[in-house]
């Protein structure tokens, strides 16, 4: 039997700090995942479930975007893909019952670790204007209402339509559709909070949004740098492949201002050597970086490159550079001419210690560098990620086996979102073949991000909002700016599995929708559907859920979307042709669609039924081939950036704990961390405590510092205790989405316009 909710919020004054972890996963991260696996679903349920992760005919992990390995192990492990299944397979439920018993005044009083663990939506739910309860609505009712409001729109721009990274390539296509069907780009997502910088600065370098290294060629790499990533908790597969190229003879670079378990030793549960013999060191040299320090690294990498190559010759790929890149001498004159000083202070790393990294890129016959959210949320991470490329393209690294840029997606179809058109910038050929195949015309302004589409609601500017998956009002920068947007739209819909703080901070009126998620059957037209799924290294492959959905009449994301199409289409001229009811009814029949407009998805449906997954084009990976302006791969010349701390002040990075999806909590601790039974944790170092005058475990406000057009903002957080931590001077790290009052709005990356989440300035304040 699965055991009841927990009661309480998280009670801080438990918390208990312990010594760090030197290693990942092992035992003890089995032990945890099966805990939790039957609190939220009992022993039966957990065994079968765990059983069809990532396996053929199973269903893809909600987890992260990592690939599956070709050989599948017969139950392959992951601690927090287990959680994350089990967060979803609950047999917890918030139902009718539920809200009547809870007012949404109440439900806002709890914290998102409480609300998330109280289950599975199963009932669509509306709160009236004024209302203090939710009230069940029947799925037609809740339909109309949100069709009417979306065709009483004067102006289509008035809606903004959010997507998470869940949502399978199906519903986001017939969403998008949707969305621009009725005439707007409004199409932000969880990606412009997440590695947009990355999409950003590949786009422009080399011709591509996504990385160009597949599983192999991470087992083939001579050299591995992983910066800016903690993959023993958000990646936790990656560590086995990190562990088969080391095998092979690899050398791994760990660049992080923390010490992350993960990073160090390995203990594989799934061999003896990780079960009983201590498992296997993973990084070879770990350099503790500066926040914000990584540009610095990657030019004086490119740097020290240069110059042996000009003292000694025999470093640079100079075919590869004639023949498929522009750019070159002028990054060279740029790095040539950058003195060490302020490469040493950005980096915190001294000339000496500069060159000897370098030398081991030198050393390197092939090249990945992974990343995720330690280089994409930094005000100059797009320039930063540029400065990755240049490095790489020196030695000819991109489209040979074992190297390439490796951006590390997180949510688990992300990436899939963006390939079939969940983006506020659409391309024209996207938008032309769009057109096409559904007899209208698409409009062409570009739509707002996420940052913009809360600038909107601030403004007043937004009437209708509508979120498949996610959790807006938490996963956001500004949350006290987020609410207060939120409450000035006219009809908020919420596509949701479970119940979080999105639900509780809401428009005039709110509408939840429940559905299903990746391991729910979903049954339509009479037949088992099957959706897909684009991992982080551009493999497409189908998920099959088999386990019996929460609630009888569930809809799919699929479902209320294609509902919702022929809805709001049904008698409007100039709006998108196709048959709704058929796409409903089944899902091949919208393969066939993608197939027809975006490249790479022809035979869409056969091809799933017959390999497991298949890759889509990517030019420079499969040809060198780059679709730039210019069609060449493009070094660029960077000015160095990097934070600035003022005096007094320290730079703050929200992170993920290891028990938490996002927004979702999973529990109370942070293991490898040495963090137990509470969040609310500065991690810090110890002599800064003492230095800015606090005493180790005191209890601070953090109030972050921010200039704006109008002067000096500051923004609050209460009640964070200080724990000593090994990280660089100045440089704290604290939880989100709790830090996430602290981001001011404005505080976005030059180019992607993703918030600075991995740099916030911020002092302490007795309480
Ligand atoms: N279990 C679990 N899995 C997840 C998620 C989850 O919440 N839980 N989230 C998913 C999602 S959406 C994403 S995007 C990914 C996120 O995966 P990560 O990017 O690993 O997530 P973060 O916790 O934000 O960790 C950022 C890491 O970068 C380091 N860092 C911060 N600033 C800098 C810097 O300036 N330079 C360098 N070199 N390092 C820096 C931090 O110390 C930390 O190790 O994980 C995905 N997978
Ligand atoms: N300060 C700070 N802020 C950040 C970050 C950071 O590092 N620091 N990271 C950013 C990043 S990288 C990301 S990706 C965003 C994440 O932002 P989001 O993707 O918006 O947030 P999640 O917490 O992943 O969303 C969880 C909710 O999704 C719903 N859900 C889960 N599965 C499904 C499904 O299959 N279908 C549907 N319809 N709903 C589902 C559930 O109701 C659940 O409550 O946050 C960003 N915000
Ligand atoms: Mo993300």
């Amino acid at each position: 039997m699965a055991t009841k909710p927990p009661t309480e919020d998280i009670d801080e004054s438990r918390l208990r700090i312990r010594e760090r972890d030197h290693s990942a996963v092992g035992v003890p991260a089995v032990m945890n995942a099966l805990k939790m696996s039957f609190e939220q679903m009992g022993v039966v349920r957990s065994a079968r479930t765990l059983l069809r992760v990532n396996q053929k005919n199973g269903f893809d992990c909600p987890g992260c975007a990592w690939p599956e390995e070709d050989r599948r192990h017969a139950a392959e492990f992951c601690e927090n893909g287990a959680k994350a299944v089990a967060e979803e397979a609950t047999l917890r439920r918030v139902g009718p019952a539920f809200f009547a018993h809870h007012s949404v005044a109440e439900l806002r009083e709890h914290d998102d670790y409480w609300l998330g663990q109280q289950g599975r939506l199963t009932t669509p739910m509306l709160l009236e204007e004024g209302a203090s309860h939710y009230r069940p609505i029947s799925w037609d009712a809740a339909l109309d209402e949100i069709a009417a409001a979306l065709r009483a729109l004067d102006d289509p721009d008035d809606a903004v339509f959010y997507t998470s990274g869940r949502t399978s390539n199906e519903a986001a296509f017939v969403y998008q559709l949707l969305v621009r069907g009725l005439g707007t780009n409004n199409l932000p997502d969880c990606s412009n909070m997440c590695h947009e910088s990355s999409g950003s600065a590949l786009n422009q370098t080399i011709g591509i949004g996504k990385g160009t290294v597949s599983i192999s060629d991470i087992h083939e790499a001579d050299l591995l740098i992983v910066a800016g990533q903690n993959p023993g908790t958000n990646h936790p597969r990656m560590l086995s492949a990190l562990e088969k190229a080391k095998d092979k003879g690899a050398t791994i670079i760990a660049v992080n201002p923390l010490p992350e378990a993960g990073l160090f030793q390995f203990k594989n549960p799934q061999t003896p050597r990780g079960v009983l013999l201590g498992g296997t060191k993973l990084a070879d040299d770990f350099v503790q970086i500066r926040l914000g320090g990584d540009q610095a690294l990657f030019q004086a990498i490119g740097k020290h490159l240069l110059e042996v190559e000009a003292r000694e010759g025999g470093v640079l790929d100079t075919g590869f550079i004639a023949a498929h890149t522009a750019g070159f001498d002028d990054y060279a004159a740029h790095v040539g001419s950058l003195p060490w000083g302020p490469l040493e202070e950005a980096t915190g790393l001294s000339e000496a210690r500069l060159r000897e990294i370098a030398e081991r890129v030198r050393a390197s016959k092939s090249t990945i560098v992974c990343w995720a959210m330690g280089l994409t949320q930094h005000k100059h991470s797009v320039p930063t990620l540029r400065d990755v490329v240049n490095v790489l393209l020196l030695q000819g690294n991109i489209g040979r086996p074992g190297a390439g840029v490796c951006p590390v997606r997180g949510h688990s179809n992300v990436q899939g979102d963006r390939t079939v058109g969940i983006y506020e910038k659409p391309a024209e050929a996207f938008l032309d073949a769009l057109d096409r195949e559904f007899a209208f015309t698409a409009p062409r302004k570009y739509g707002y991000d996420t940052v913009e589409a809360i600038r909107a609601m601030r403004d007043g500017k937004v009437r209708v909002f509508m979120a498949m998956g996610g959790n807006f009002v938490s996963a956001t920068p500004d949350t006290r700016v987020v609410e207060e947007g939120m409450s000035r739209v006219g009809l908020t819909v919420q596509v949701s599995t479970k119940l979080n703080r999105s639900h509780v901070v809401h428009g005039r009126r709110a509408i939840i929708l429940p559905t299903l998620g990746r391991t729910d059957r979903d049954r339509r037209g009479g037949a088992d559907q099957r959706v897909t799924v684009e991992d982080s290294m551009g493999a497409v492959h189908g998920s099959r859920g088999r386990l019996a959905p929460p609630a009888e009449d569930l809809l799919s994301e699929v479902a209320i979307l294609a509902r919702l199409c022929a809805l709001v289409f049904a008698d409007r001229p100039g709006t998108p042709r196709a048959d709704w009811r058929g796409l409903e009814n089944d899902y091949a029949a919208i393969r066939g669609h993608i197939g027809n407009v975006i490249p790479g998805f022809e035979d869409y449906d056969a091809r799933i039924d017959k390999g497991r997954s298949f890759f889509l084009p990517n030019g420079p990976r499969d040809e060198r081939r780059f679709t730039t302006p210019n069609g060449k791969a493009n070094f660029t010349a960077n000015p160095l950036e990097y934070p600035v701390i003022p005096e007094g002040r320290v730079l703050l990075q929200t992170l993920r704990s290891h028990d938490q999806y996002n927004t979702t909590i999973y529990g109370k601790d942070d293991r490898y961390r040495g963090i137990h039974d509470g969040r609310r944790v500065v991690l810090i170092h110890p002599d800064d405590i003492r230095e800015l005058g606090f005493a180790e475990g005191e209890l601070v406000d953090l109030v972050s510092e921010w200039t704006g057009p109008g002067g000096l903002e500051e923004r609050r957080a209460e009640e964070f205790r200080l724990v000593p931590y090994d990280t660089p001077r100045r440089n704290a790290a604290a939880y989100y989405p709790e830090t996430n009052v602290l981001v001011p709005l404005d505080s976005t990356a030059d180019v992607s316009g993703t918030p600075t989440s991995k740099a916030v300035v911020v002092r302490f304040e007795k309480r």
